[in-house]
């Protein structure tokens, strides 16, 4: 870490957020934690043996569990690693969940207040995005290319950094099953799906240093998917003045965030091409499956693909699923909610290095600069 330097006033993890965000010169990734043996710093995970059944694991496209690699890291009790246990083409099925129907009504999008007659985010963008990218240079962005977020059941207020009662839509059930299956094999048996956020990252874009606490419940893990380029993920402690673990993140990699864990500082300083030289990872060059040996969820159709594999080109999806009340938990009384203005949760994410440099404005989440 030689090259950061501690400006006036900055904490640890912002330093190392700023190294790490920094485009020119790029910071030196070899402190950067992969995940996979011989890592010092990693220590292997045995799955319980019966967790999960193939077959279930199968239906969501998942391998069996006897096949994943999962890693504890040294000094993050409760942080585990999963490297990418899909099935060979299955994590195509959940890219198009997360492009063409999860930011369907009546789930919440950065774009509803733009999108008011603009109709559906998918079908407005897709002959665009599949013209080769070289013919789409000089045109403007589509809709689907400004999504930045979307929010699943229990709807999060950016605004107030909370969940409300009344304020939630059905999860989807396929989502729900893999975060069952997930938690199921990592031995939290009792998790429930009930809150989702889903974040879509171009290449310039990152997340900023955050703790999720808004979840009532903090004794539920949270579980994190990736899908598509890859990206640096910096892991810290219970105050910024930790200095953060940057790891690797690439396509299929899961991450559970639970225990002592559960609320460490963290953030998204950098999205990388994946490494190898392709367009797309190879996990997700091989054709898409078009088995359809799941009543959860239809394959995703070639025309479909071509259309996320575009999209994927310069993006990195982020999926995370959190329970929000505990069992037999309830949400406390509220009082007068102070009235929402402009587009929550814009500023959350960012591709406007300055942005970072100034601090953001203030409508971010706790912990957030
Ligand atoms: O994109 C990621 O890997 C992290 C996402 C995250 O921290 C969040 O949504 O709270
Ligand atoms: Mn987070």
């Amino acid at each position: 870490m030689a090259a950061a330097v501690l400006e006036q006033g900055e904490d640890a993890f912002r330093k190392i957020f700023r190294l790490y965000r920094r485009r020119s010169p790029p910071a030196d990734l070899a402190e950067v934690l992969e995940f996979r043996p011989g890592e010092p710093r990693l220590r292997s995970v045995q799955f319980g043996v019966g967790a999960l059944s193939d077959a279930a694991a199968a239906r969501v496209g998942l391998q069996p569990l006897s096949d994943w690699s999962g890693y504890n890291v040294d000094g993050f009790q409760g942080f585990l690693f999963i490297v990418n246990p899909f099935l060979p083409g299955w994590q195509h099925r959940w890219v198009r969940q997360c492009l063409k129907l999860y930011p369907r009504k009546p789930n919440v999008c950065n774009l509803d207040l733009h999108m008011r007659g603009a109709g559906d985010l998918w079908d407005g963008s897709h002959a665009q995005l599949r013209r080769k990218s070289s013919q789409r240079r000089s045109e403007k962005k589509t809709l689907l290319e400004k999504l930045r977020w979307v929010t699943l059941g229990y709807q999060y207020d950016w605004d107030t950094k909370k969940y409300y009662k009344e304020q939630r839509s059905a999860f989807p059930v396929d989502l729900a099953e893999l975060s069952r299956c997930v938690s199921l094999a990592c031995g939290f048996p009792n998790f429930k799906a009930e809150a989702g956020i889903l974040n879509y990252y171009h290449m310039d874009s990152s997340l900023g240093i955050h703790v999720d606490e808004s979840e009532l419940d903090h004794t539920s893990p949270l579980l994190s998917f990736s899908f598509g380029q890859s990206s640096i993920f910096l892991l810290g402690g219970l105050s910024r003045d930790a200095a953060p673990t940057p790891m690797m993140m690439h396509s299929g990699d899961i991450m559970v965030m639970s225990g002592a864990s559960r609320l460490l500082y963290h953030a998204v300083p950098r999205i990388l091409r994946h490494p190898g030289g392709g367009v797309l990872p190879p996990c997700l060059s091989v054709p898409p499956s078009t088995e359809d040996t799941s009543p959860l969820m239809e394959p995703c159709s070639p025309p479909d693909w071509e259309v996320c594999e575009a999209y994927l080109r310069s993006s990195r999806i982020n999926v995370t699923v959190r329970r929000v009340l505990e069992e037999g938990g309830n949400f406390p009384e509220e009082g007068d909610r102070a009235a929402k203005e402009g587009t929550p949760g814009d500023a959350y994410h960012t591709e406007d290095p300055e942005m970072e440099e100034r601090g953001g404005p203030k409508r971010i989440r706790p912990g957030q600069d």
